[in-house]
C-alpha cells in the first residue's frame, strides 16, 4: 500500500470513529509499537540516503497528519460527550432548599448590647462581678444594715453556709455590689455600667425569680443632679430613638442614695414611644436613681467630702418589653424556640443606635 493510500485510509477511519475507545484502538494500530505508521518509520533506517530524502518527509508527514487527526477527533468526541451530559443532566432551580438551622439573639441580650453601646458613647465602661455575693457587698456597704426592712424587701435567696470571711452568702439581689467592688478596687474618676442577672424570690406574671438589671455609677469631683439628669435624658433618647422626651423626676427613697429620684418617661400611646409636650398622654416609671449616699462612698474607702457621684438602676427585661412591644415577661425565660424565632434578632446583626426598632 502506498503512503498516500495508508494516510487516506487512516484519516477516513479516524473521522468515522464513533467513540474514544475506537479512536484509541486506531491510535495503537497506527502509532503504537506494532503500528503501521511506526513500521514505516522504522523502515527508513534500511533505505539508501537518496530514498530516505524522499521517503523521510513523506512518512513523517503521514505521522503528523495521523497524530493531529487523532487529537482533533478526540477533542470533537469529548465536546460532544460533554454537550450530551449538559443536555441530559438538568437542575431544577425552583426546588425549595433546606437551610441549615440558624440561631437568633435573645431580645434581652440584644438590649444589653444596645445599652453597652449607648453608655460606651458617653464614656462608661462595662463592669461585671459574681452572681453569688456576700451580704456585706450586697447590703451592708450599700447602707442597708442587718435587720433593716430593705433586706426583707429584696426577697433574698440565701446560699447555705458562710464564706471565708464569715459572711452570709446570697444570690445578688441587684448589680450594685459590682459597683461597690469597682470603687474598692479603683481610684476615681469612675464611670461604669453593671449589667447582669439578679435574683429575688418573687414569681408572678410580671416578676420572675431571675431577671436582668443594669446599674450605672459615676464618681468624680463636683458631680451634681444636673449630670444625672443629662446622662439619663441622653440615654433615654438614644435607647428609644426619639429626638425629644419629657422626663419627670419624683422624689423617692433608696437607702444607698440621697437624695433619691425616680424617673418617669412621658409616653405617647399613639406611637407607643416616649414623647414630649402635647404628645404625652401617660407616664411610665423606667429608672431609679440618686446621688450616692455619703455612707456608701465612705464604706468603699473614699472621702465623701472629696468625692461625689450619682447612680441609677433599671430592669433590662422591662426595657426590652417597652422597646420591642413584648407583653409576657415569663415568655423571656421559657426557652420556647417558636417564641425566640418570632421575637429573636438575626445572628451577627450589629446592634446600633441608628438601626431602629423592628417592625
Ligand atoms: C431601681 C433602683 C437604683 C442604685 C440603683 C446604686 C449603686 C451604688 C450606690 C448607690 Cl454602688 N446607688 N444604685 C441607685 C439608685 C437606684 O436602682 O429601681 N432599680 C431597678
Amino acid at each position: 500500500m502506498t503512503t498516500d493510500q495508508l494516510q487516506s485510509d487512516l484519516l477516513a477511519a479516524i473521522e468515522a470513529a464513533a467513540d474514544v475507545q475506537t479512536l484509541e484502538a486506531l491510535r495503537v494500530a497506527a502509532l503504537g509499537k506494532q503500528g503501521s505508521v511506526t513500521a514505516l518509520l522504522k523502515s527508513l533506517g534500511g533505505l539508501t540516503p537518496e530514498e530516505r530524502t524522499i521517503q523521510g518527509p513523506r512518512i513523517n508527514g503521514l505521522r503528523e497528519a495521523v497524530a493531529s487527526a487523532l487529537a482533533a477527533r478526540k477533542a470533537a468526541l469529548e465536546a460532544a460527550a460533554l454537550n450530551a451530559r449538559l443536555a441530559a443532566e438538568t437542575q431544577d432551580m425552583t426546588l425549595p432548599v433546606s437551610l441549615p438551622a440558624q440561631g437568633s439573639i435573645h431580645p434581652v441580650s440584644q438590649v444589653m448590647d444596645e445599652l453597652a453601646e449607648i453608655f460606651a458613647d458617653m464614656g462608661f465602661a462595662v463592669a461585671t462581678g459574681p452572681e453569688i455575693e456576700d451580704d456585706w457587698h450586697n447590703f451592708t456597704a450599700l447602707n442597708i444594715p442587718e435587720h433593716h426592712p430593705a433586706r426583707a424587701m429584696h426577697d433574698t435567696f440565701y446560699v447555705d453556709g458562710l464564706d471565708a470571711e464569715g459572711r452570709k452568702r446570697v444570690l445578688r439581689t441587684h448589680t450594685s455590689p459590682v459597683q461597690i467592688r469597682t470603687m474598692l478596687a479603683n481610684k476615681p474618676p469612675i464611670r461604669i455600667i453593671a449589667p447582669g442577672r439578679v435574683y429575688r424570690s418573687d414569681s408572678d406574671a410580671t416578676h420572675t425569680p431571675m431577671f436582668h438589671q443594669i446599674e450605672g455609677l459615676v464618681i468624680d469631683k463636683g458631680i451634681t443632679l444636673a449630670h444625672l439628669r443629662w446622662t439619663l435624658e441622653t440615654f433615654i433618647k438614644a435607647f428609644f430613638e426619639v429626638d425629644d422626651v419629657a422626663l419627670r423626676f419624683r422624689p423617692s427613697y433608696f437607702p444607698f442614695t440621697e437624695p433619691s429620684v425616680e424617673v418617669d418617661v412621658g409616653y405617647s400611646s399613639k406611637t407607643n414611644k416616649p414623647a414630649a409636650g402635647a404628645d404625652v398622654d401617660k407616664w411610665l416609671e423606667v429608672l431609679g436613681s440618686g446621688m450616692v449616699h455619703p455612707r456608701v462612698i465612705a464604706a468603699c474607702g473614699l472621702d465623701p467630702t472629696e468625692w461625689q457621684g450619682f447612680a441609677f438602676g433599671t430592669g433590662v427585661d422591662r426595657l426590652a418589653m417597652l422597646k420591642y412591644g413584648l407583653t409576657d415577661l415569663r415568655a423571656f425565660f421559657d426557652g420556647d424556640l417558636r417564641w425566640l424565632r418570632a421575637n429573636g434578632f438575626a445572628a451577627l446583626d450589629i446592634p446600633s443606635i441608628s438601626a431602629g426598632a423592628r417592625p
